[in-house]
Protein backbone atom coordinates (compact mmCIF):
# COMPACT_ATOMS: atom_id res chain seq x y z
CA UNK A 1 0.00 0.00 0.00
CA UNK A 2 1.27 3.55 -0.67
CA UNK A 3 1.38 5.86 2.08
CA UNK A 4 -0.14 8.55 0.30
CA UNK A 5 -2.90 6.78 -0.85
CA UNK A 6 -3.74 5.38 2.97
CA UNK A 7 -4.84 6.98 6.03
CA UNK A 8 -1.95 7.37 8.88
CA UNK A 9 -2.33 10.47 10.62
CA UNK A 10 1.34 10.00 12.77
CA UNK A 11 1.77 12.68 15.67
CA UNK A 12 4.84 14.29 16.99
CA UNK A 13 3.60 14.88 20.35
CA UNK A 14 2.57 12.74 22.88
CA UNK A 15 -1.66 13.54 23.45
CA UNK A 16 -2.30 14.32 26.98
CA UNK A 17 -4.85 12.43 28.36
CA UNK A 18 -3.21 9.33 27.24
CA UNK A 19 -1.57 7.61 30.60
CA UNK A 20 0.02 4.46 29.02
CA UNK A 21 2.54 3.72 26.65
CA UNK A 22 0.36 1.66 24.58
CA UNK A 23 -2.34 4.05 24.40
CA UNK A 24 0.20 7.01 23.61
CA UNK A 25 1.82 4.93 20.37
CA UNK A 26 -1.66 3.36 18.58
CA UNK A 27 -2.85 7.17 19.19
CA UNK A 28 1.17 8.88 17.71
CA UNK A 29 1.45 5.88 15.17
CA UNK A 30 -2.01 6.73 13.71
CA UNK A 31 -3.76 3.38 14.27
CA UNK A 32 -7.21 4.30 16.41
CA UNK A 33 -8.55 7.62 17.28
CA UNK A 34 -10.84 8.51 20.10
CA UNK A 35 -14.88 9.51 18.98
CA UNK A 36 -15.45 9.96 22.82
CA UNK A 37 -14.48 8.77 26.33
CA UNK A 38 -14.45 4.42 25.96
CA UNK A 39 -14.89 4.74 22.14
CA UNK A 40 -12.42 4.60 19.31
CA UNK A 41 -11.90 4.29 15.42
CA UNK A 42 -9.72 1.40 14.35
CA UNK A 43 -7.73 3.39 11.35
CA UNK A 44 -5.92 2.02 8.89
CA UNK A 45 -2.80 0.34 10.39
CA UNK A 46 -5.19 -0.55 13.77
CA UNK A 47 -7.55 -2.47 11.77
CA UNK A 48 -4.97 -4.86 9.94
CA UNK A 49 -3.51 -5.59 13.58
CA UNK A 50 -6.96 -6.55 14.51
CA UNK A 51 -7.67 -8.57 11.43
CA UNK A 52 -4.68 -10.55 12.23
CA UNK A 53 -5.66 -11.08 15.92
CA UNK A 54 -9.08 -12.01 14.64
CA UNK A 55 -7.09 -14.53 11.70
CA UNK A 56 -4.88 -16.44 14.57
CA UNK A 57 -8.17 -16.23 17.07
CA UNK A 58 -10.47 -17.98 14.29
CA UNK A 59 -7.78 -20.80 12.75
CA UNK A 60 -7.52 -21.91 16.78
CA UNK A 61 -11.35 -22.10 17.30
CA UNK A 62 -11.44 -24.26 13.94
CA UNK A 63 -9.00 -26.31 15.06
CA UNK A 64 -11.02 -27.13 18.41
CA UNK A 65 -14.45 -27.65 16.13
CA UNK A 66 -16.35 -24.56 17.22
CA UNK A 67 -18.01 -22.45 14.55
CA UNK A 68 -18.32 -19.42 14.13
CA UNK A 69 -21.67 -17.51 13.97
CA UNK A 70 -22.77 -13.75 14.19
CA UNK A 71 -25.55 -12.70 16.72
CA UNK A 72 -27.28 -9.81 16.83
CA UNK A 73 -25.81 -6.51 19.17
CA UNK A 74 -29.84 -5.54 19.82
CA UNK A 75 -31.14 -7.86 22.34
CA UNK A 76 -34.41 -8.19 23.23
CA UNK A 77 -35.64 -7.22 27.05
CA UNK A 78 -37.50 -10.03 27.32
CA UNK A 79 -34.82 -12.46 27.05
CA UNK A 80 -32.26 -10.87 29.79
CA UNK A 81 -35.87 -10.64 32.09
CA UNK A 82 -35.95 -14.63 31.52
CA UNK A 83 -32.86 -14.80 33.18
CA UNK A 84 -33.28 -12.20 35.66
CA UNK A 85 -30.04 -9.91 34.55
CA UNK A 86 -32.25 -7.54 32.87
CA UNK A 87 -33.10 -6.36 36.80
CA UNK A 88 -29.73 -7.13 37.94
CA UNK A 89 -27.71 -5.55 35.57
CA UNK A 90 -27.58 -1.93 36.64
CA UNK A 91 -26.10 1.48 34.48
CA UNK A 92 -22.93 -1.07 32.83
CA UNK A 93 -25.48 -2.71 30.44
CA UNK A 94 -26.97 0.15 27.98
CA UNK A 95 -30.59 0.13 27.10
CA UNK A 96 -32.81 1.60 24.28
CA UNK A 97 -36.57 1.52 22.69
CA UNK A 98 -37.17 0.70 19.41
CA UNK A 99 -39.34 3.04 17.93
CA UNK A 100 -42.96 0.76 18.75
CA UNK A 101 -41.29 1.52 22.45
CA UNK A 102 -39.91 -1.72 23.02
CA UNK A 103 -37.08 -2.18 25.20
CA UNK A 104 -33.71 -3.68 24.39
CA UNK A 105 -30.37 -4.15 25.69
CA UNK A 106 -27.28 -3.48 23.17
CA UNK A 107 -25.11 -6.58 23.84
CA UNK A 108 -22.94 -7.29 26.49
CA UNK A 109 -22.80 -10.29 26.47
CA UNK A 110 -24.57 -13.35 24.90
CA UNK A 111 -25.68 -16.18 26.79
CA UNK A 112 -29.16 -14.75 26.45
CA UNK A 113 -29.25 -14.80 23.11
CA UNK A 114 -27.60 -17.95 21.64
CA UNK A 115 -29.35 -20.02 24.80
CA UNK A 116 -32.51 -18.92 23.20
CA UNK A 117 -31.26 -19.41 19.63
CA UNK A 118 -30.68 -22.63 20.15
CA UNK A 119 -33.65 -24.04 22.66
CA UNK A 120 -35.74 -24.00 19.85
CA UNK A 121 -33.28 -25.79 17.60
CA UNK A 122 -31.18 -28.59 19.55
CA UNK A 123 -33.59 -30.82 20.89
CA UNK A 124 -31.73 -33.98 21.53
CA UNK A 125 -28.71 -35.47 23.07
CA UNK A 126 -27.79 -36.75 19.52
CA UNK A 127 -26.94 -33.17 18.31
CA UNK A 128 -24.36 -32.22 21.22
CA UNK A 129 -21.86 -31.40 21.82
CA UNK A 130 -21.93 -28.08 19.87
CA UNK A 131 -19.59 -25.15 20.22
CA UNK A 132 -20.89 -22.15 18.88
CA UNK A 133 -18.23 -18.56 18.70
CA UNK A 134 -18.55 -14.97 16.88
CA UNK A 135 -16.44 -11.92 16.92
CA UNK A 136 -18.65 -9.07 17.58
CA UNK A 137 -18.67 -5.62 19.28
CA UNK A 138 -19.75 -5.38 23.16
CA UNK A 139 -21.51 -2.61 24.83
CA UNK A 140 -20.25 -1.89 28.84
CA UNK A 141 -21.15 1.08 30.14
CA UNK A 142 -18.08 1.39 32.34
CA UNK A 143 -17.92 4.30 35.04
CA UNK A 144 -14.30 4.86 34.36
CA UNK A 145 -12.97 4.16 30.87
CA UNK A 146 -9.20 4.12 30.98
CA UNK A 147 -5.82 3.38 28.99
CA UNK A 148 -6.97 3.78 25.97
CA UNK A 149 -8.89 0.11 24.26
CA UNK A 150 -7.80 -1.28 27.24
CA UNK A 151 -10.77 -0.44 29.07
CA UNK A 152 -13.53 0.65 26.73
CA UNK A 153 -17.42 0.84 26.69
CA UNK A 154 -17.19 -0.40 23.39
CA UNK A 155 -15.14 -3.50 22.60
CA UNK A 156 -14.57 -6.05 20.29
CA UNK A 157 -14.83 -10.03 22.01
CA UNK A 158 -14.85 -13.33 20.73
CA UNK A 159 -17.02 -15.50 22.73
CA UNK A 160 -17.74 -19.09 22.29
CA UNK A 161 -20.42 -20.81 24.07
CA UNK A 162 -20.42 -24.77 24.19
CA UNK A 163 -23.88 -26.87 25.16
CA UNK A 164 -23.24 -30.65 26.32
CA UNK A 165 -25.55 -33.42 27.49
CA UNK A 166 -23.09 -34.44 30.16
CA UNK A 167 -20.34 -32.88 32.48
CA UNK A 168 -17.57 -34.99 30.73
CA UNK A 169 -18.10 -33.24 27.55
CA UNK A 170 -18.06 -30.37 29.00
CA UNK A 171 -14.47 -30.59 30.48
CA UNK A 172 -13.23 -32.08 27.06
CA UNK A 173 -14.76 -28.57 25.53
CA UNK A 174 -12.81 -26.70 28.71
CA UNK A 175 -9.64 -28.53 27.58
CA UNK A 176 -9.81 -27.85 24.11
CA UNK A 177 -10.43 -24.20 24.75
CA UNK A 178 -7.74 -23.93 27.64
CA UNK A 179 -5.08 -24.95 24.93
CA UNK A 180 -6.58 -23.12 21.91
CA UNK A 181 -6.66 -19.76 24.40
CA UNK A 182 -2.72 -20.56 25.20
CA UNK A 183 -2.32 -21.69 21.75
CA UNK A 184 -3.49 -18.18 20.46
CA UNK A 185 -1.20 -16.06 23.18
CA UNK A 186 1.69 -17.85 22.45
CA UNK A 187 1.53 -17.10 18.74
CA UNK A 188 0.67 -13.37 19.79
CA UNK A 189 3.78 -13.59 21.51
CA UNK A 190 2.39 -12.38 24.68
CA UNK A 191 3.86 -13.50 28.24
CA UNK A 192 0.54 -14.72 29.71
CA UNK A 193 -0.48 -16.95 32.11
CA UNK A 194 -3.91 -18.93 32.99
CA UNK A 195 -5.02 -18.57 35.93
CA UNK A 196 -7.75 -19.77 38.19
CA UNK A 197 -10.59 -17.18 38.91
CA UNK A 198 -13.90 -16.82 40.67
CA UNK A 199 -17.07 -17.00 38.65
CA UNK A 200 -17.97 -13.55 39.76
CA UNK A 201 -21.78 -13.19 39.48
CA UNK A 202 -22.38 -15.33 36.75
CA UNK A 203 -22.17 -18.54 38.53
CA UNK A 204 -20.84 -22.04 37.37
CA UNK A 205 -17.66 -23.22 38.89
CA UNK A 206 -14.44 -24.11 37.17
CA UNK A 207 -12.98 -21.22 35.34
CA UNK A 208 -9.97 -19.78 34.27
CA UNK A 209 -8.62 -16.03 33.54
CA UNK A 210 -6.06 -15.89 30.87
CA UNK A 211 -3.58 -12.71 31.93
CA UNK A 212 -0.34 -10.84 30.17
CA UNK A 213 2.08 -9.37 32.71
CA UNK A 214 1.89 -6.11 32.66
CA UNK A 215 3.23 -3.46 35.33
CA UNK A 216 0.06 -1.24 34.14
CA UNK A 217 -2.87 -4.30 34.81
CA UNK A 218 -5.80 -4.01 36.68
CA UNK A 219 -5.47 -7.46 38.23
CA UNK A 220 -2.53 -8.74 40.29
CA UNK A 221 -1.81 -12.61 40.10
CA UNK A 222 -0.48 -14.80 42.38
CA UNK A 223 2.29 -17.40 40.59
CA UNK A 224 4.82 -20.16 41.79
CA UNK A 225 7.99 -19.14 40.86
CA UNK A 226 8.94 -22.76 40.35
CA UNK A 227 5.29 -24.52 38.90
CA UNK A 228 2.84 -23.65 36.49
CA UNK A 229 0.56 -22.49 39.35
CA UNK A 230 -0.96 -19.30 39.14
CA UNK A 231 -4.39 -17.68 40.53
CA UNK A 232 -6.32 -14.60 40.34
CA UNK A 233 -5.25 -13.22 43.90
CA UNK A 234 -8.99 -13.84 45.28
CA UNK A 235 -8.29 -17.49 44.41
CA UNK A 236 -4.92 -18.22 44.95
CA UNK A 237 -5.28 -20.99 48.17
CA UNK A 238 -2.80 -20.27 51.36
CA UNK A 239 -1.50 -24.41 52.29
CA UNK A 240 0.36 -23.63 55.25
CA UNK A 241 0.84 -25.67 58.76
CA UNK A 242 0.65 -22.52 61.44
CA UNK A 243 3.14 -24.00 64.54
CA UNK A 244 0.87 -23.85 67.70
CA UNK A 245 2.56 -22.42 70.52
CA UNK A 246 2.93 -24.24 73.60
CA UNK A 247 2.32 -21.42 76.25
CA UNK A 248 -0.65 -22.60 78.88
CA UNK A 249 -3.55 -20.75 78.36
CA UNK A 250 -4.29 -17.81 81.04
CA UNK A 251 -7.09 -16.34 82.46
CA UNK A 252 -9.55 -13.82 79.84
CA UNK A 253 -8.02 -10.24 81.42
CA UNK A 254 -10.21 -6.95 80.21
CA UNK A 255 -8.12 -4.18 79.62
CA UNK A 256 -8.60 -0.46 78.72
CA UNK A 257 -7.23 0.50 75.21
CA UNK A 258 -8.50 4.34 74.74
CA UNK A 259 -8.70 5.00 71.80
CA UNK A 260 -6.52 2.37 70.14
CA UNK A 261 -8.77 1.33 67.03
CA UNK A 262 -6.38 -0.03 64.95
CA UNK A 263 -4.77 -3.67 65.08
CA UNK A 264 -0.83 -2.04 65.03
CA UNK A 265 -2.06 0.34 67.80
CA UNK A 266 -3.67 -2.00 70.30
CA UNK A 267 -0.81 -4.50 69.58
CA UNK A 268 1.69 -1.75 70.69
CA UNK A 269 -0.12 -0.39 73.28
CA UNK A 270 -0.59 -4.03 74.69
CA UNK A 271 3.30 -4.77 74.24
CA UNK A 272 2.63 -7.51 71.82
CA UNK A 273 2.24 -7.93 68.02
CA UNK A 274 0.03 -8.24 65.50
CA UNK A 275 0.52 -11.72 64.76
CA UNK A 276 -0.76 -12.07 68.42
CA UNK A 277 -3.88 -10.27 67.64
CA UNK A 278 -7.31 -11.83 66.48
CA UNK A 279 -8.24 -9.30 63.95
CA UNK A 280 -12.44 -9.46 63.85
CA UNK A 281 -14.50 -7.95 61.28
CA UNK A 282 -18.19 -8.47 60.14
CA UNK A 283 -19.74 -8.58 56.79
CA UNK A 284 -22.93 -9.00 55.57
CA UNK A 285 -23.50 -11.98 53.73
CA UNK A 286 -27.02 -11.98 51.63
CA UNK A 287 -28.92 -10.23 54.12
CA UNK A 288 -27.22 -11.69 57.15
CA UNK A 289 -24.40 -10.46 59.74
CA UNK A 290 -21.52 -13.22 60.18
CA UNK A 291 -17.98 -12.65 62.48
CA UNK A 292 -14.83 -13.01 60.53
CA UNK A 293 -11.92 -13.97 62.16
CA UNK A 294 -8.28 -13.63 60.93
CA UNK A 295 -4.58 -13.23 62.82
CA UNK A 296 -4.05 -9.63 63.09
CA UNK A 297 -0.96 -9.49 60.13
CA UNK A 298 -3.04 -11.20 57.69
CA UNK A 299 -6.27 -9.55 55.32
CA UNK A 300 -9.14 -11.01 54.67
CA UNK A 301 -10.39 -12.06 51.51
CA UNK A 302 -13.81 -11.27 50.79
CA UNK A 303 -14.29 -13.86 47.97
CA UNK A 304 -13.38 -16.86 50.21
CA UNK A 305 -15.78 -15.58 53.20
CA UNK A 306 -18.37 -15.68 50.13
CA UNK A 307 -17.33 -19.67 49.32
CA UNK A 308 -17.36 -20.67 53.27
CA UNK A 309 -20.51 -18.78 54.15
CA UNK A 310 -22.33 -19.80 50.63
CA UNK A 311 -23.17 -16.37 50.56
CA UNK A 312 -24.57 -15.07 46.85
CA UNK A 313 -23.25 -11.04 47.74
CA UNK A 314 -20.97 -10.34 50.34
CA UNK A 315 -20.26 -6.94 51.74
CA UNK A 316 -18.31 -5.17 54.61
CA UNK A 317 -21.04 -4.33 57.48
CA UNK A 318 -21.41 -0.76 58.08
CA UNK A 319 -19.90 0.73 61.11
CA UNK A 320 -24.38 1.36 62.23
CA UNK A 321 -24.52 -2.49 61.09
CA UNK A 322 -21.79 -3.12 63.41
CA UNK A 323 -23.03 -0.94 66.43
CA UNK A 324 -26.40 -2.72 66.18
CA UNK A 325 -25.23 -6.07 66.55
CA UNK A 326 -22.46 -5.78 68.96
CA UNK A 327 -23.13 -2.28 70.80
CA UNK A 328 -19.52 -0.77 70.00
CA UNK A 329 -17.31 0.47 67.07
CA UNK A 330 -15.71 -1.81 65.00
CA UNK A 331 -12.62 -0.99 66.51
CA UNK A 332 -13.39 -2.80 69.45
CA UNK A 333 -15.15 -6.01 68.05
CA UNK A 334 -14.06 -9.66 68.77
CA UNK A 335 -15.73 -13.03 69.15
CA UNK A 336 -15.36 -13.37 73.21
CA UNK A 337 -19.59 -13.36 74.20
CA UNK A 338 -21.03 -12.11 70.80
CA UNK A 339 -25.00 -12.56 70.88
CA UNK A 340 -26.45 -16.02 70.38
CA UNK A 341 -26.73 -17.35 66.39
CA UNK A 342 -24.22 -15.16 65.19
CA UNK A 343 -22.39 -17.52 62.66
CA UNK A 344 -18.56 -17.39 63.10
CA UNK A 345 -15.72 -18.28 60.79
CA UNK A 346 -12.08 -18.17 61.22
CA UNK A 347 -9.31 -18.36 59.28
CA UNK A 348 -6.60 -21.25 59.70
CA UNK A 349 -3.84 -19.34 61.17
CA UNK A 350 -6.92 -18.47 64.22
CA UNK A 351 -6.47 -21.82 65.73
CA UNK A 352 -2.91 -21.25 66.27
CA UNK A 353 -3.14 -18.02 68.85
CA UNK A 354 -2.60 -18.78 72.71
CA UNK A 355 -3.54 -15.74 75.01
CA UNK A 356 -4.01 -13.68 72.01
CA UNK A 357 -5.53 -9.82 71.99
CA UNK A 358 -9.10 -9.13 70.68
CA UNK A 359 -12.00 -6.58 71.03
CA UNK A 360 -13.56 -6.83 73.58
CA UNK A 361 -17.56 -5.15 72.38
CA UNK A 362 -16.95 -2.38 74.11
CA UNK A 363 -15.62 0.39 73.11
CA UNK A 364 -11.95 1.09 73.82
CA UNK A 365 -12.10 -1.85 75.81
CA UNK A 366 -9.87 -5.09 74.70
CA UNK A 367 -9.47 -9.06 75.85
CA UNK A 368 -5.81 -10.09 76.61
CA UNK A 369 -5.45 -13.91 76.99
CA UNK A 370 -7.60 -14.63 74.21
CA UNK A 371 -7.47 -18.44 73.49
CA UNK A 372 -9.41 -19.87 70.29
CA UNK A 373 -11.85 -23.12 71.66
CA UNK A 374 -11.69 -21.88 75.28
CA UNK A 375 -12.68 -18.77 75.53
CA UNK A 376 -14.81 -18.69 71.96
CA UNK A 377 -15.77 -21.20 69.70
CA UNK A 378 -15.99 -20.65 65.21
CA UNK A 379 -18.28 -22.50 63.12
CA UNK A 380 -15.98 -23.47 60.67
CA UNK A 381 -11.56 -22.20 60.09
CA UNK A 382 -10.95 -22.35 56.38
CA UNK A 383 -8.27 -20.43 53.92
CA UNK A 384 -10.06 -17.01 54.64
CA UNK A 385 -6.87 -15.10 53.91
CA UNK A 386 -5.43 -13.05 50.92
CA UNK A 387 -1.92 -15.09 50.06
CA UNK A 388 0.92 -13.53 51.00
CA UNK A 389 4.32 -13.06 48.58
CA UNK A 390 6.49 -15.40 50.02
CA UNK A 391 3.92 -18.04 51.17
CA UNK A 392 4.36 -21.54 49.61
CA UNK A 393 2.56 -22.27 46.51
CA UNK A 394 -0.92 -24.46 47.41
CA UNK A 395 0.70 -27.17 44.84
CA UNK A 396 3.94 -27.63 47.23
CA UNK A 397 6.34 -25.77 44.43
CA UNK A 398 8.20 -22.55 45.25
CA UNK A 399 6.91 -19.52 46.62
CA UNK A 400 4.21 -16.94 45.91
CA UNK A 401 5.26 -14.50 43.74
CA UNK A 402 2.60 -11.35 43.17
CA UNK A 403 2.50 -9.75 39.38
CA UNK A 404 -0.28 -7.41 37.67
CA UNK A 405 -1.67 -8.35 34.57
CA UNK A 406 -4.22 -7.50 31.81
CA UNK A 407 -7.24 -10.08 31.70
CA UNK A 408 -7.24 -11.00 27.62
CA UNK A 409 -9.35 -14.17 28.01
CA UNK A 410 -11.82 -15.51 30.35
CA UNK A 411 -13.13 -18.88 30.04
CA UNK A 412 -16.33 -20.51 32.53
CA UNK A 413 -17.88 -23.88 32.91
CA UNK A 414 -21.60 -22.85 33.32
CA UNK A 415 -23.33 -25.41 33.67
CA UNK A 416 -27.12 -24.92 33.76
CA UNK A 417 -27.30 -21.26 35.13
CA UNK A 418 -28.35 -19.90 31.99
CA UNK A 419 -30.10 -23.59 30.41
CA UNK A 420 -32.43 -23.77 33.72
CA UNK A 421 -34.09 -20.42 33.86
CA UNK A 422 -34.49 -20.21 30.00
CA UNK A 423 -35.94 -23.71 29.75
CA UNK A 424 -33.38 -24.59 27.24
CA UNK A 425 -33.26 -28.64 27.12
CA UNK A 426 -32.76 -31.39 24.90
CA UNK A 427 -34.15 -35.24 25.29
CA UNK A 428 -31.38 -37.08 26.63
CA UNK A 429 -30.65 -40.84 25.84
CA UNK A 430 -33.34 -41.43 28.23
CA UNK A 431 -35.80 -39.61 26.42
CA UNK A 432 -36.26 -37.47 29.60
CA UNK A 433 -35.90 -33.39 28.87
CA UNK A 434 -32.69 -32.03 30.75
CA UNK A 435 -31.19 -28.50 30.32
CA UNK A 436 -28.00 -27.81 28.46
CA UNK A 437 -24.75 -27.92 30.57
CA UNK A 438 -22.82 -24.89 29.30
CA UNK A 439 -19.68 -23.52 28.85
CA UNK A 440 -18.75 -19.93 27.74
CA UNK A 441 -15.25 -18.63 26.69
CA UNK A 442 -13.70 -15.03 25.85
CA UNK A 443 -11.34 -13.24 24.36
CA UNK A 444 -11.27 -9.25 24.60
CA UNK A 445 -9.78 -8.99 20.93
CA UNK A 446 -9.54 -5.21 20.97
CA UNK A 447 -8.12 -5.29 24.22
CA UNK A 448 -5.12 -7.63 23.05
CA UNK A 449 -4.11 -4.97 20.42
CA UNK A 450 -3.23 -2.68 23.25
CA UNK A 451 -1.59 -5.59 25.44
CA UNK A 452 0.39 -6.80 22.55
CA UNK A 453 1.37 -2.77 22.13
CA UNK A 454 2.16 -2.45 25.03
CA UNK A 455 4.52 -5.77 24.98
CA UNK A 456 6.04 -4.61 21.88
CA UNK A 457 8.00 -0.89 22.10
CA UNK A 458 10.93 1.16 22.91
CA UNK A 459 11.37 4.37 22.80
CA UNK A 460 11.15 4.73 19.32
CA UNK A 461 8.14 3.62 18.94
CA UNK A 462 6.19 0.28 18.09
CA UNK A 463 8.07 -3.37 17.77
CA UNK A 464 5.33 -5.44 16.51
CA UNK A 465 5.89 -9.18 16.12
CA UNK A 466 5.55 -10.56 12.67
CA UNK A 467 1.99 -12.49 13.52
CA UNK A 468 0.60 -9.36 14.16
CA UNK A 469 2.55 -6.29 11.92
CA UNK A 470 0.15 -4.78 10.45
CA UNK A 471 2.31 -4.79 7.05
CA UNK A 472 5.42 -7.07 7.21
CA UNK A 473 8.05 -4.78 4.79
CA UNK A 474 8.41 -0.73 5.16
CA UNK A 475 9.83 0.60 1.85
CA UNK A 476 11.30 3.94 2.38
CA UNK A 477 12.73 6.03 -0.14
CA UNK A 478 14.96 8.57 1.20
CA UNK A 479 14.35 11.23 -0.84
CA UNK A 480 11.31 10.60 -4.04
CA UNK A 481 12.74 13.60 -5.93
CA UNK A 482 15.79 11.78 -6.73
CA UNK A 483 14.44 9.74 -9.43
CA UNK A 484 17.08 6.49 -8.97
CA UNK A 485 15.91 6.45 -5.12
CA UNK A 486 11.99 6.93 -6.06
CA UNK A 487 12.52 4.02 -8.94
CA UNK A 488 14.31 1.73 -6.86
CA UNK A 489 11.86 2.03 -4.13
CA UNK A 490 8.78 1.52 -6.58
CA UNK A 491 10.65 -1.35 -8.04
CA UNK A 492 11.84 -3.12 -4.83
CA UNK A 493 7.86 -2.33 -3.41
CA UNK A 494 6.49 -4.36 -6.62
CA UNK A 495 8.68 -7.39 -6.61
CA UNK A 496 7.84 -7.72 -3.06
CA UNK A 497 3.95 -7.54 -3.16
CA UNK A 498 4.41 -9.77 -6.19
CA UNK A 499 6.09 -12.18 -3.69
CA UNK A 500 2.96 -12.11 -1.40
CA UNK A 501 4.57 -9.44 0.78
CA UNK A 502 2.44 -6.91 2.55
CA UNK A 503 4.21 -4.06 2.09
CA UNK A 504 3.45 -0.23 2.98
CA UNK A 505 5.37 2.35 0.60
CA UNK A 506 6.88 5.65 2.00
CA UNK A 507 5.86 7.52 -0.89
CA UNK A 508 5.61 10.62 0.88
CA UNK A 509 7.64 13.91 -0.33
CA UNK A 510 8.90 14.44 3.01
CA UNK A 511 11.89 15.13 4.83
CA UNK A 512 14.23 11.81 5.69
CA UNK A 513 14.12 12.83 9.65
CA UNK A 514 9.87 12.72 9.32
CA UNK A 515 10.32 9.45 7.39
CA UNK A 516 12.80 7.62 9.99
CA UNK A 517 10.63 8.82 12.96
CA UNK A 518 7.92 7.17 11.79
CA UNK A 519 8.96 4.29 10.11
CA UNK A 520 9.98 3.40 14.37
CA UNK A 521 6.81 4.69 15.34
CA UNK A 522 5.21 2.49 13.03
CA UNK A 523 7.39 0.07 14.09
CA UNK A 524 7.32 -2.74 10.98
CA UNK A 525 9.11 -5.87 11.64
CA UNK A 526 11.37 -4.63 8.60
CA UNK A 527 12.45 -1.82 6.78
CA UNK A 528 14.41 -0.94 3.53
CA UNK A 529 15.81 2.36 3.07
CA UNK A 530 16.42 3.58 -0.23
CA UNK A 531 19.14 5.98 0.51
CA UNK A 532 22.06 6.96 -1.56
CA UNK A 533 23.45 4.15 -2.42
CA UNK A 534 20.59 3.06 -4.21
CA UNK A 535 22.63 4.43 -7.11
CA UNK A 536 25.16 1.28 -6.58
CA UNK A 537 22.00 -1.08 -5.99
CA UNK A 538 22.91 -0.73 -1.65
CA UNK A 539 20.01 -0.27 0.37
CA UNK A 540 20.12 -0.26 4.16
CA UNK A 541 17.80 -2.20 6.38
CA UNK A 542 16.45 -2.11 9.67
CA UNK A 543 15.44 -4.99 11.85
CA UNK A 544 13.18 -3.01 14.13
CA UNK A 545 12.82 -5.85 16.99
CA UNK A 546 16.19 -5.27 17.75
CA UNK A 547 16.93 -2.28 15.25
CA UNK A 548 20.13 -3.93 14.05
CA UNK A 549 21.15 -2.45 10.39
CA UNK A 550 22.33 -4.29 7.52
CA UNK A 551 23.28 -3.59 4.22
CA UNK A 552 21.55 -5.89 1.00
CA UNK A 553 22.00 -5.38 -2.56
CA UNK A 554 18.84 -4.90 -4.59
CA UNK A 555 19.24 -7.93 -6.18
CA UNK A 556 19.37 -10.37 -2.65
CA UNK A 557 16.60 -8.44 -1.38
CA UNK A 558 13.84 -11.25 -2.35
CA UNK A 559 15.68 -14.10 -1.05
CA UNK A 560 16.84 -12.15 2.30
CA UNK A 561 13.23 -10.91 2.72
CA UNK A 562 11.69 -14.60 2.08
CA UNK A 563 14.53 -15.82 4.89
CA UNK A 564 13.64 -13.24 7.29
CA UNK A 565 9.95 -14.41 7.39
CA UNK A 566 10.81 -17.80 6.89
CA UNK A 567 8.38 -18.43 4.43
C1 LIG B 1 -23.64 -7.44 31.46
C2 LIG B 1 -22.73 -6.38 31.64
C3 LIG B 1 -21.42 -6.61 31.95
C4 LIG B 1 -20.96 -7.94 32.08
C5 LIG B 1 -21.86 -9.00 31.90
C6 LIG B 1 -23.20 -8.76 31.58
C7 LIG B 1 -19.20 -9.44 32.48
C8 LIG B 1 -21.36 -10.36 32.01
C9 LIG B 1 -19.49 -11.85 32.41
C10 LIG B 1 -19.36 -12.41 31.02
C11 LIG B 1 -19.13 -13.87 30.98
C12 LIG B 1 -18.75 -14.38 29.64
C13 LIG B 1 -19.43 -14.75 27.36
C14 LIG B 1 -18.03 -14.50 26.89
C15 LIG B 1 -17.01 -14.63 27.97
C16 LIG B 1 -17.38 -13.89 29.22
N1 LIG B 1 -19.64 -8.19 32.39
N2 LIG B 1 -20.04 -10.50 32.30
O1 LIG B 1 -22.08 -11.35 31.85
F1 LIG B 1 -24.91 -7.16 31.16
CL1 LIG B 1 -23.31 -4.76 31.45
O2 LIG B 1 -19.46 -11.73 30.06
N3 LIG B 1 -19.69 -14.04 28.61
Amino acid sequence: MRQTLSFIPTLRETPADAEVKSHQLLLRAGFIRQNTSGIYSFLPLGKRVLHKVEKIIREEMEAINSVEVFMPALQQAELWQETGRWYSYGDELMRLKDRNDREFALGATHEEIITSLLRDEIKSYKKLPLTLYQIQSKFRDEKRPRFGLLRGREFLMKDAYSFHATPESLDKTYDDMMQAYSNIFRRLGLNFRAVIADSGAIGGKDNHEFMVLSEIGEDTIAYSDNSPYAANIEMAAVQLDYPKSSEPANPVEKVATPDQKTISQVAEFLETTPENCIKTLVFKADDELIVVLSRGDHEVNDVKVKHISGAKLIDMATPEDVRELLSCDIGSIGPVNLPAGVRVFADNAVKSIVNGVTGANEDGVHFKNVTPGEDFTVEAYGDLRFVKEGDPSPDGNGTIQFAKGIEVGHIFKLGTTYSEPMKATFLNDQGKAMPYIMGCYGIGVSRIVAAVAEQFQDDSGFTWPNAVAPYEIHVVPVNVKDDVQRETGEEIYEQLKAQGFEVLLDDRKERAGVKFADADLIGLPLRITVGKRAAEGILEVKIRETNETVEWHKDEVQDKVREFFKK
